[in-house]
């Protein structure tokens, strides 16, 4: 714990992955606070090249990195691509942790994911879980490279005296979504399937897997509040969890999916499809003990996330348009 908290006031606040889900909405979340947010387009910098991130640090030279870029995907895109998981996150966080070392950024936030704890991890999880039993083998090669960024961060926080944190956050949904089926995250694909099937008048939506395994949902513009405490309050070398400490079955999110988008017919269940981790939860005593507390209540967020995949138009819509 910072003592007193970090002030964001005059700072110069990169959001490394500003097009991504998570660093969109810290760049909302962070348009209230008195810094000056830094983006940088992909097409301008490559973040698996190290020359080229250290030459675009020297020159920019901010004073905080919130590293919100990576490559992520459901549960089918992460057992496909197995190189691309493992070895580009990898490079970006070691890449951006050590030219955000090299200038001397006062404070650096890494981001990683639920799914860096065991399979089989007592439930909910806490922090100190990490590194006590195997990984979940779907999403193992992105689990690794997450606990090397954390380990990354711890370690020039040891050796070089760095003000390094890492956040942890649960299973997220929110605007600015990928919506792409065949790489895409549970809440997309089922709002996705939801709403076509109810465009078509179909019958069914398929859900991958059995429907048994449990996840916890947390908006994404609650996760960059929650991250924007932890920048402020925290500075330790523990990482810390970043959720909403409740869960559900794929079943039940379905339903509450259909609910949501108004489809009223049945669910039926791909068991060809992955079932995945058969739990996660996480125990949130550390954030919330840190005084952060989740807003947006799921069935509001996925409301409102459904509601903007229809105003971006990016919902295919097969026989009319948005007003469908
Ligand atoms: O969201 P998801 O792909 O991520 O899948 P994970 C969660 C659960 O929803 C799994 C089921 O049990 C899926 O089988 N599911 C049901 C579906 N229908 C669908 C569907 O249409 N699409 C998808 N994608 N799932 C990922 C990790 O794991 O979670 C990543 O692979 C990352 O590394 C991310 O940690 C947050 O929770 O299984």
């Amino acid at each position: 714990m910072t003592d007193p908290p970090f002030a964001l006031g005059g700072r110069r606040v990169w959001v490394a992955g500003h097009r991504g889900m998570v660093g969109s909405a810290l760049v909302r979340r962070l348009a209230v606070e008195p810094c000056t947010v830094l983006t940088v387009e992909r097409r301008d910098l490559d973040l698996t090249r190290r020359a080229a991130v250290e030459a675009w640090m020297a020159a920019t030279r901010p004073d905080v990195v919130i590293l919100a870029a990576a490559r992520v995907g459901g549960i089918v895109a992460n057992d496909a691509a197995p190189v691309d998981f493992l070895r580009d996150n990898l490079l970006i966080e070691t890449n951006v942790l050590g030219a955000a070392h090299a200038v001397g950024v006062a404070k650096l936030l890494f981001l990683g994911s639920s799914c860096i704890y065991p399979r089989d991890a007592a439930q909910p999880m806490a922090e100190d879980a990490l590194l006590t039993g195997p990984l979940e083998a779907t999403n193992q090669w992105y689990a690794v490279a997450k606990i090397a960024g954390i380990k990354l961060a711890q370690a020039y926080r040891r050796q070089h005296g760095r003000d390094f944190i890492s956040a942890m956050p649960t299973n997220l949904y929110g605007p600015g979504d990928n919506l792409d089926l065949t790489t895409c995250h549970v809440v997309p694909a089922l709002l996705r399937k939801a709403h076509e099937a109810k465009v078509r008048g179909a019958p069914t939506v398929t859900v991958w897997g059995s429907g048994r395994p449990r996840r916890e949902f947390l908006h994404v513009d609650d996760c960059a509040d929650a991250l924007v405490h932890l920048l402020v309050r925290y500075s330790g070398e523990a990482h810390v969890n970043v959720g909403c400490g409740e869960d559900l079955t794929v079943a039940e999110l379905a339903r509450l999916v259909c609910d949501v988008v108004g489809f009223r017919g049945e669910l039926a269940f791909d068991t060809t499809r992955p079932d995945g981790t058969p739990r996660k939860l996480l125990d949130v005593g550390r954030l919330a003990a840190l005084g952060w507390r989740p807003r947006i209540a799921l069935r509001d967020g996925l409301a409102a996330t459904y509601r903007s995949f229809l105003e971006q138009g990016n919902m295919s819509c097969p026989s009319s348009r948005l007003s469908c």
